[in-house]
């Protein structure tokens, strides 16, 4: 590959690890300098990862920070506040707001907000081992952290599950990781904001020139906050979120994500002597949940289920082809979700090309290819994909999509997301600059054979 920025491969590695180092605290990275000032859940995971393949001691203080916030029940919260960073000016919903000593089992030091997010540290937990110089190390800090996993993952099948399916739901959009995109328009539009009593907040994400453009919009703002109430209120008890939240949804790209990680403790498990008959328990009903229940024939995709109406959620979100990661797919859908991904709604019409692969499919009335997760690339996104694709042995199209996502960081920097458009030459890096996980990914895919 050829770098426009940077001289060679080295360069570029640098300048990521540049960012990381900037972004580290002492115990944990900031997801970003200014936008996100305190440690959050699934970025930490990612950013593990890339510090894996240099220095296994962050990627495991990394880790073992995160989970210092974990709950009594076994919650791993979105966001974990510290004090020397815990400023709640300068990020809002701050600790403050989160009131999580309404709820008996939240830790509170660190304090910590009151939700979770996309179970990614079994299989985290994996890729660090996979890539770690001193294995011995990495032996013993699996060890240590796989029964915090197991609880997460038992608190998500024993207090997300009430329909014993096999298949968690999530109770808001942050939960998701994907916060903003279309795939929670029909749920969120039940809210009617006008008819509810929410608290004064103020934003603090507006800040930078163009975060109007890119941030989500103050309705679905409101519609975060309606929630984050509803939950103080209730106590942060699960199964009465359950029965009075309008947002009760079945997530595929969740669900993949924790039975990519199930599968992931499974060879855990094996190397350290533990038992491995739950984990296989867990994956065996949610692979047949998710391809009874989630998969959609005619899209090519895995789609969301909303738990309150009962109703599939038809969605043109690339969340749906994420269950690729997780073998979750047979062969013959496999190959109909790659026709999906080589389709116009992900590589645009012949005069309108678009970078793999756009959050949201270019097909899509949704299609914003500025906001936020509503068609911008993400590089998390991107490397989910790449695994998954080389799954079914789709090795042309994962290596386009790791060429892509490099290429954009390389000619843009370490943007939090991109625009998709390949005829947009300028400007194409969205939302904050030194985004931790865009470098720590950038390492991971520079340091593939
Ligand atoms: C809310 C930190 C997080 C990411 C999410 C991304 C964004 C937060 C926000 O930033 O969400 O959690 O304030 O918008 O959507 O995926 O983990 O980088």
């Amino acid at each position: 590959m050829n770098y426009t920025n940077y001289k060679n491969q080295r360069e570029f590695r640098l300048a990521a690890k540049a960012v990381l180092a900037n972004n580290w605290t002492g115990q944990f990275t900031k997801p970003a300098p200014h936008l996100y000032p305190h440690q959050w859940n699934w970025d930490s995971a990612f950013i593990a990862i890339g510090y894996a393949n240099y220095d296994l001691n962050k990627a495991m203080m990394e880790l073992d920070a995160l989970f210092k916030g974990q709950w009594s029940n076994g919650m791993v919260p979105q966001i974990v506040f510290r004090s020397e960073t815990a400023d709640s000016g300068q990020y809002f919903p701050g600790a403050d707001f989160w009131q999580t000593k309404r709820s008996t089992h939240a830790v509170q030091e660190p304090r910590t907000s009151g939700i979770t997010m996309p179970p990614v540290h079994g299989f985290a937990l994996w890729h660090i081992y996979e890539r770690a110089a001193d294995k011995d190390m990495a032996f013993d800090f699996l060890q240590l952290l796989f029964p915090k996993v197991m609880a997460l993952h038992r608190y998500l099948y024993e207090h997300r599950d009430f329909t014993d399916e096999g298949l968690v739901h999530i109770i808001h959009p942050w939960e998701s990781g994907m916060d903003n995109s279309p795939l929670w328009d029909q749920v969120l539009n039940t809210i009617d904001t006008a008819d509810l009593d929410i608290p004064a907040y103020e934003r603090k994400d507006l800040q930078s020139k163009k975060a109007k453009l890119h941030r989500p919009n103050d309705t679905d703002y409101d519609r975060y906050v309606y929630l984050v109430d509803l939950f103080r209120k209730l106590n942060y008890n699960d199964s009465a979120i359950y029965e009075q939240s309008p947002f009760v949804v079945q997530d595929p790209c969740f669900n993949a994500l924790l039975i990519y990680s199930n599968d992931c403790l499974i060879k855990i498990a094996e190397l350290l002597g533990e038992d491995v008959s739950e984990l296989i328990g867990w994956n065996e009903l949610a692979i047949y949940s998710m391809n009874e229940k989630l998969w959609n024939e005619e899209s090519g995709r895995y789609d969301a289920w909303d738990l309150k109406k009962d109703q599939r959620m038809p969605s043109l979100s690339v969340g749906g082809l994420i269950p690729m990661l997780a073998n979750v797919p047979d062969q013959d859908q496999a190959e109909s979700m790659l026709k999906t991904l080589l389709g116009e709604g992900f590589i645009g019409p012949d005069d309108q090309p678009l970078h793999l692969c756009p959050t949201y499919s270019f097909m899509g009335a949704e299609f914003n290819p500025e906001k936020y997760w509503r068609g911008p690339v993400w590089v998390n996104i991107n490397w989910l994909l790449y695994h998954g694709l080389l799954n079914y042995d789709f090795k042309e199209t994962a290596e386009q999509i790791k060429t892509e996502t490099l290429s954009l960081l390389d000619q843009h920097g370490f943007y939090e997301y991109f625009d998709p458009n390949k005829n947009e030459t300028k400007d194409k890096g969205y939302g904050t600059d030194q985004f931790s996980w865009s470098a720590a990914l950038c390492i991971d895919f520079l340091s593939m054979k």
